[in-house]
């Protein structure tokens, strides 16, 4: 077993990683950036480096800084958690190459599976079923009209290089094609430097099912079962659980043994979770995510297996000791991302100080985070603050759990998706488990959000709380590793109204400017005045309005996309739009115009 792990990732993964180390006996290795001097990784790890700026990519993603970390640490292994590196087959490889031991899947296996047409063909070869389309990057839109011709519209175009829903265009017909090709190719281009597509029939209302494998490199390959993430909003999962409600035993078994094939045939090793979709009883393989996913945790719950901890053994040579047959699936888990947004202005992410903390407790329920009160959450790296577990004999228990648990749960200053999930909780279609992934984005209108909000956080869209504080400020040191904290405390200066509450008070006033002096990356993206501006630097995904449209205040103008998020722009303002300054595939600066509004 290792000795020294150093953990390339923040927040509550970060800390997830730790706590299996801690249980391994393994001393752990933070890295962290100027934005995350406080972090809860930072308080965990035995040891922390700096690596850099708040912008992930001169820090979390700086190959070269997280290296060089591991090296003055003297880990002898380096895991990437989720997102960041965790994907990046480049790094891997550097890591391979080094003296440090990957915890992840090899380099090899990642390529071999990154690739969405490789991985289509290596899964059929592998009597994996895969949604009828290519298995050859089509070169046309007449490649496209022949997978149309054979399976009928609608058809979905993907990037070679996409996934988690970018790069994605369904043609319903023929007129379409042409255009369609087209816009696909540049997007794959402009986001993944690849501008090779392929083409799959399009399912309508699919499920989303996918299988936890771990492999080891003694090759022994085991499922831990499934998990239905049908529960997203705009590619985000909002709530997974597992079992799924909509797979029988039999079904389960197949897809769990067609994942085993799968990964088999890749020659895979460490923690993986294969993606099918599941649709009138018939299931179909999607992708491969090479990485420790956000929602393993209730894996682990109806499982009795650590997911990270097993990453680490086989990392360090050790073999599985439990059969397939060893593996049953005891009970029912949910995990609630709780993360910092305000649900009825379109998701936007929210930035504060958290200064009400109170996670729920008691039986079945399980709390992964990395925050604790007093926190600021800033608007640096992705919203979620916390993933609340609930597990229970069966799925009716869990529902009654989560109800409880969430009603427990307390966070002031800052807004949360709570509200949203406590509607979850009383949704008809999701009681019943019949939801598709679908659902959310088709189903569920703005006016129950709304309204959710208002019975479950009223205090938080009607108060306007600048009362004078007492602010505490803490320095913080590094000395080989060690930390060392100052703390100061400053009394009398009136509170900054931040993100969320102050603004949604006043919802077509002109907007107040935050001042947490995070301004990279920075997620919270409303325009104001006359002119719709980028908060951030990013990508547009699309545009929803045209010249001479009306608009009124709280409309969607574009889609931006940045840290891997899509971010709804909308418009404080209503009125006509007079200019669109923007256009699909755009990459646009913090402050540049979008759209003029009159
Ligand atoms: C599909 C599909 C239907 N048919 N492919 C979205 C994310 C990206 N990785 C693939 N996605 C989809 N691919 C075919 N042939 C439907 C989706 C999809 C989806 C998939 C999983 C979870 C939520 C989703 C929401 C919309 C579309």
């Amino acid at each position: 077993m290792f000795s020294k792990v150093l953990v390339a990732n923040r927040g509550e993964i970060a800390v997830r990683v730790m706590r299996a180390c801690e249980e391994l006996g393994v001393r752990t290795v933070a890295v962290y950036s100027e934005a995350d001097k406080h972090g809860g990784h930072v308080r965990y790890a035995d040891e922390a480096y700096n690596i850099g700026p708040a912008r992930a990519a001169d820090s979390y993603l700086d190959h070269e800084s997280v290296i060089e970390a591991a090296r003055k640490a003297g880990a002898d292994a380096i895991h990437p958690g989720y997102g960041f590196l965790a994907e990046n087959a480049t790094f891997a490889r550097k890591v391979e190459e080094s003296e440090f031991k990957w915890i992840g899947p090899s380099a090899d296996a990642m390529e071999r599976l990154g690739e969405k047409t490789k991985a289509r063909a290596l899964m059929q070869d592998a009597d994996v079923p895969v949604v009828p389309g290519t298995t050859e990057p089509a070169e046309s839109a007449e490649d496209v009209k022949a997978v149309a011709d054979d399976y009928g519209y609608p058809v979905a175009i993907k990037a070679e290089g996409g996934g988690g829903g970018r790069g994605l265009k369904v043609v319903h017909s023929e007129e379409e094609v042409e255009d369609q090709f087209e816009t696909a190719q540049r997007e794959g281009e402009a986001y993944f430097d690849n501008a090779s597509v392929y083409v799959e029939k399009y399912l309508e209302a699919p499920r989303h099912i996918e299988v936890q494998i771990l492999a080891d490199e003694h090759g022994n390959v085991r499922h831990l079962g499934e998990r239905d993430c049908s529960l997203q909003r705009r590619h985000q999962k909002v709530i997974e659980e597992a079992p799924s409600p909509a797979l029988d035993d039999d079904l389960r078994a197949q897809i769990g043994e067609a994942a085993r094939r799968g990964v088999r045939a890749a020659n895979y090793t460490n923690a993986g979770t294969v993606e099918f979709l599941v649709e009138d009883g018939e299931f179909y393989f999607m992708e491969v995510n090479t990485r420790i996913q956000v929602e393993h945790t209730v894996t682990e719950e109806v499982t009795g297996l650590d997911v990270v901890k097993w990453q680490i053994r086989v990392a360090a040579g050790e073999e599985l000791d439990f059969s397939q047959d060893d593996v049953e699936i005891d009970g029912h888990s949910m995990e609630f991302r709780i993360n910092a947004e305000a649900p009825e202005k379109n998701f936007a992410p929210a930035t504060g100080k958290l200064t009400t903390y109170d996670p729920p407790g008691g039986i079945g329920v399980r709390m992964d985070d990395a925050v604790r009160q007093g926190d600021e959450i800033g608007g640096d790296y992705d919203s979620m603050i916390a993933k609340l577990i609930v597990t229970g004999s069966d799925r009716t228990e869990v529902l009654a759990r989560a109800e409880r648990a969430l009603a427990e749960f307390d966070i002031e200053g800052i807004r949360t998706v709570i509200p949203f999930h406590r509607l979850m909780l009383t949704d008809e279609a999701f009681r019943d488990g019949t939801h598709t992934t679908k659902y959310l984005d088709d189903v569920v209108d703005r006016s129950r959000i709304e309204a959710a909000v208002e019975r479950w956080a009223p205090e938080a869209v009607t108060s306007n709380d600048d009362d004078e504080e007492v602010t505490e400020r803490t320095f913080s040191v590094e000395v080989n590793g060690k930390r060392f904290e100052v703390s100061l405390e400053e009394r009398g200066v009136p509170a900054i109204p931040v993100g969320g509450a102050s603004a949604a008070s006043k919802p077509s006033g002109p907007r107040t400017r935050r001042d947490d002096g995070g301004d990279d990356g920075q997620q919270v993206i409303e325009g104001d005045g006359e002119s719709v501006t980028a908060e951030m630097q990013g990508t547009i995904l699309s545009v929803g309005v045209d010249e001479g449209d009306d608009v009124e205040p709280g409309d969607t103008v574009c889609v931006l996309e940045a840290m891997k998020m899509e971010n709804d722009v909308v418009t404080e303002r209503g009125g006509t739009v007079t200019q669109v300054l923007v256009a699909e595939g755009d990459s646009v600066d913090m402050g540049d115009v979008l759209i003029v509004i009159e």
